[in-house]
């Protein structure tokens, strides 16, 4: 059993796969705290989890031509200059069940938790490349990363960014060996993972054993057969992967984690929790709630902290107290985000269905029943 020195895991997390490992926590656990403990981040394997020895890692940064190629271990990471940021991870799976209901997928049933936010720590992407020659370029060029988990015939967890992503600053692009204060957990990518702010969570590999600068993306699966969207009338006779671009910055997201479908709310008042984010540092600037499925609405108090234009590389949790209309006897709650560039989450999943079930972000609807 390729998975039996996988690590020992949180109860509470609910759990969608058990090899490979792939768990969510529970609703009004993620949206408990703005950062994430450890223990209940989503954890998203495709593979048994490597187990690394810290004193012999060593990552491999193949060098510019006319530069340098670096093999790197863990102390060699400690002296760049350490950058720490707040990110939110989203899988590009995250809320798929909502889309097998409107017609089957291919893929791994997340309910809302298929994200988190933690602190990351690390050297910057930008800094170690540049001490390998690397310099950004007039030509298009992908950063190519390779895990260091792969299946019995010896394939990697593989993915790519641009270039002109990894080498500017204000991106934040890390090769994080801290989260949340503490060294990677195995499941997180002990003891190094590239965490590629405002970008699905697929390209953020995890024990990361080499980085290359190519002309094109990463040959990996995950980056050239998985990981894409397509129009509804796509299906798996007439999928032309090459057809579609890979996702990289996710749309705009929002999600009830309380109450819980099909919960039973006091009469009086109800209070409605969330979160909300937007893919490519795009903050979210408004969360609409609904008590009747959208025929009216109400604008929610966005909690946790302020963000920065262009760099809202974290989620905003959210919630809002509102009365219940008396005499109702159950609520339709809606809700749904804006980011900065006044993108809106669409209101049905039924026109954004697609064969991988990915993307979803449609309007989040829960159904409550009030005590009488
Ligand atoms: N990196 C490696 N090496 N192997 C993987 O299976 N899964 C990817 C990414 N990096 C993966 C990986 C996917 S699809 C996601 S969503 C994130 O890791 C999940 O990160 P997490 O498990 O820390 O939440
Ligand atoms: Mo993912």
């Amino acid at each position: 059993d390729p998975y039996a020195d996988d690590p020992v895991r949180h109860p509470a997390l609910k759990v969608n796969s058990q090899r490979p490992f792939n768990a969510e926590p529970p609703p009004e656990l993620l949206t408990e705290n703005y950062i994430t403990p450890n223990p209940i981040f989503f954890t998203r394997n495709h593979l048994p989890v490597p187990n690394l020895d810290p004193d012999t890692y060593r990552l491999h940064i193949v060098g510019a031509p006319g530069g340098q190629s670096l093999s790197l271990s863990l102390d060699d990471l400690h002296n760049f200059p350490k950058y720490e940021i707040t990110v939110t991870l989203q899988c590009a799976g995250n809320r798929r069940s909502e889309m097998t209901q409107v017609k089957e997928v291919k893929g791994l049933e997340w309910r809302t938790g298929a994200i988190s936010t933690a602190r990351w720590a690390g050297a910057r992407l930008c800094d170690v490349l540049a001490k390998a020659g690397h310099q950004l370029c007039e030509t298009e060029a992908h950063v190519c990363f390779e895990g260091l988990d792969s299946d019995p015939t010896g394939t990697a967890y593989g993915a790519s960014i641009p270039l002109a992503r990894a080498m500017d600053p204000e991106a934040g692009v890390l090769l994080a060996y801290e989260m949340n204060g503490q060294p990677l957990p195995r499941d997180h990518g002990f003891p190094v993972r590239v965490v590629v702010p405002g970008v699905v969570g697929a390209r953020h590999v995890k024990w990361l054993g080499r980085v290359s600068v190519q002309p094109e993306e990463s040959y990996s699966h995950w980056q050239r057969r998985d990981y894409k969207g397509f129009s509804p009338s796509v299906d798996w006779d007439t999928v032309d992967f090459d057809s579609a671009p890979s996702i990289q910055e996710l749309p705009v997201q929002s999600a009830i984690t309380e109450p819980r479908d099909g919960e039973t709310v006091e009469s009086g008042e109800v209070t409605i929790k969330g979160y909300a984010w937007s893919g490519g540092g795009r903050a979210v600037i408004r969360v609409d709630v609904s008590l009747d499925g959208g025929l009216t609405w109400q604008v929610a108090k966005l909690d946790g902290e302020e963000q920065r234009p262009r760099k809202a590389w974290a989620w905003r949790l959210w919630q809002l107290q509102a009365p219940v209309p008396a005499g109702q006897k159950e609520l339709n709650i809606v809700c749904k985000a804006v980011d900065d560039g006044y993108n809106v989450q669409p209101d049905t999943v039924a026109p954004i269905w697609n064969l991988r079930g990915v993307l979803s972000n449609a309007w989040h609807r829960v159904h409550v029943f009030v005590a009488p």
